[in-house]
């Protein structure tokens, strides 16, 4: 059986500096999956610590902090079947080393702390991320209706 999830998907600082932005939302959108809320800004430190809660006391954490207060992120909302999985997959593993190419952070990260993409890691994470990031009516439904190449 297949399921329609959604998931969060935050590129980091280093997206929007380096100016691959591009580069990386087309490997969701090449894979088919929809993007249904999106924004830029730039997070404040009590939601990047709201954000990255469970690695609070870890010896990356501050460093990952001041990372993500460097800059403007993008956040989006990610919907497809077994969306959560595959944008993992698609994303790769968190060490950079470890991330095969192809992958994003396999194509285009070279430190780990700088790894490019979050992406959330199960159902329930992805619905306490997004709520962190976007109202319900920042949501926006949409079919497939004008994509003859389907
Ligand atoms: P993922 O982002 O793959 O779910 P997490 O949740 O374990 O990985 O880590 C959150 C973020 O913390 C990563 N995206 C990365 O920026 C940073 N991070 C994780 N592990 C390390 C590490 N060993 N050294 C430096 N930074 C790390």
């Amino acid at each position: 059986m297949t399921t329609q999830e959604r998931t969060f998907v935050m590129l980091k600082p280093g997206v929007l500096q380096r100016r691959i932005v591009g580069d990386v939302l087309s490997r969701f959108e090449r894979k088919g999956l929809k993007i249904v809320a999106l924004r830029i800004l730039r997070m404040d430190k009590a939601m990047v610590e709201a954000h990255y809660a469970e690695h609070k006391g870890r010896d990356f954490y501050d460093k990952l902090v001041e990372y993500t207060l460097s800059g403007p992120v993008i956040a989006m909302v990610i919907e497809g079947e077994e969306a959560v999985g595959v944008t993992r997959r698609l994303a790769g593993p968190t060490d950079f080393h470890e991330s095969q190419p192809g992958t994003i952070r396999g194509d285009f990260a070279a430190r780990t702390r700088l790894n490019i993409v979050h992406a959330s890691d199960s159902a329930a994470s992805a619905a306490r991320e997004i709520a962190l990031f976007f109202k319900a009516e920042d949501m926006c439904e949409w079919e497939d209706n004008n994509a003859q190449w389907f």
